[in-house]
């Protein structure tokens, strides 16, 4: 396997330490010449290794991946839609689809013999470095929009120990910030999903869905935020089609936040690039307006036939509450904008459609709280108990 520049082809040792092409300074990804092998083994990421480039041995793991992929027939009823299921991301180690990446990339840094590992964040992605990176005994360096992290997240990458900087900006000013510290500093080993190595981790969710279907889904619904996801998904349904592992090939839709949505509006000829300043939703997850991997999203959307959405932050919060209550299933509000386009578009879609909950619910307690939700009070007696459940 070799790193490979998306624009011009120029070729680069997986061991060279670059975050983009040095020819041309475009996107990098990761590429095998050899025949796809398929002799899989276990459960999780690590069951991919053969299309991994990384040494499953020495694997920095906490047990990430083979989340569930959970039928929802009576939401699909309400939607119209012949069969739904949510893959549940949120039952990773760290409760996002942040931590199949971040398995790849750490055994990658510590196969690099890094000393220091960083990050841009809007939450998950800090919480998932900080952990790994302790478990791979490496300093973590965070940083983090100032007053715009989901509560459970922060806590999460202090627990970890990471050193969290709040930066006086957005997230797409942190991500610039710590491109340029992790460039200029060779000590600093840079995993956002800018970094080819997460994407190899992540698109072991589409094999997991493959082989969970017998096929890949006929639409995959998923957030769309720095963009990295849906590259991620792409590459994999692409390459078990490749292997003849599947028949056919998604349509992939990304959801973006109404005041944060750089790609859809692009592709509705509203803006120039992907790219605005100001990006504002309470999914705070998905509030990028400069998504570093857009180009590999473009490329998702036009192969398969796809298409970038965008949904409110009212119907993202009613979303979370109608998959939480109909279903059992708690999401975080960026992970419930798939289910919001579901539930007001009524698309129809005759094979199997697949929801992407990205992250777990009780990262961010306050976004359903602050909803000021009824609780009944009774004293601590039947008669009370009686009286206000009106039995
Ligand atoms: C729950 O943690 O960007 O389009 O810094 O946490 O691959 O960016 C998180 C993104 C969707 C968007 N759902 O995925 C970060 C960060 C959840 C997320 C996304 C994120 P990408």
């Amino acid at each position: 396997m070799t790193q490979q520049c998306i624009q011009c082809k120029a070729r680069y040792p997986l061991t060279q330490v670059l975050y983009t092409c040095a020819a041309c300074n475009d996107l990098l990804e990761i590429i095998s010449d050899a025949p796809a092998r398929n002799d899989f083994g276990g459960a999780g990421v690590w069951r991919y290794a053969p299309l991994l480039p990384a040494d499953s041995r020495r694997a920095v793991t906490l047990g990430e991946g083979a989340t569930g992929l959970h039928r929802c027939d009576r939401l699909a009823a309400e939607l119209g839609l012949a069969a739904l299921h949510v893959k549940n991301e949120g039952e990773n180690p760290t409760g996002s689809f942040k931590d199949r990446g971040m398995t790849v990339g750490m055994t990658h840094a510590r196969t690099l013999g890094v000393q220091s590992v960083a990050c841009a964040s809007t939450g998950n992605t800090s919480a998932a470095l900080a952990a790994y990176a302790a478990r791979a005994g490496l300093r973590a360096v965070v940083l983090i929009p100032g007053g715009k992290v989901a509560l459970g997240k922060l806590a999460q990458a202090i627990v970890h120990n990471a050193r969290i900087v709040q930066i006086n900006g957005n997230f797409d000013d942190a991500m610039r910030l710590v491109h340029e510290l992790s460039s200029s500093n060779a000590g600093v080993y840079l995993l956002n999903s800018i970094n080819p190595f997460r994407l190899e981790g992540q698109k072991t969710a589409a094999f997991e869905i493959c082989e969970a279907l017998g096929d890949a889904p006929e639409t995959l619904v998923l957030p769309l935020g720095n963009a990295g996801n849906i590259s991620a998904y792409w590459k994999g349904f692409r390459e078990f089609r490749a292997a003849g592992l599947i028949k056919r090939l998604p349509r992939m839709i990304g959801v973006q936040a109404a005041g944060a949505a750089p790609i859809a509006e692009f592709l509705r000829g509203q803006r120039t690039d992907c790219r605005m300043d100001d990006p504002n939703t309470i999914a705070t997850a998905i509030r990028i307006g400069a998504p570093v991997s857009w180009k590999k999203a473009l490329a998702a959307i036009r192969d398969s036939g796809g298409d970038a959405v965008t949904v409110t932050d009212d119907e993202i919060l009613a979303a979370q509450r109608k998959l939480a209550a109909t279903e059992g299933l708690f999401v975080e509000p960026s992970s419930a904008a798939p289910i919001a386009w579901l539930l007001r578009e009524k698309p129809q879609i005759a094979g199997p459609v697949v929801a992407v909950a990205t992250g777990n619910g009780l990262k961010d307690p306050d976004a359903v709280l602050s909803a000021k939700p009824v609780l009944l009070q009774s004293e601590a007696t039947m008669d009370g108990l009686r009286r206000v459940l009106e039995l």
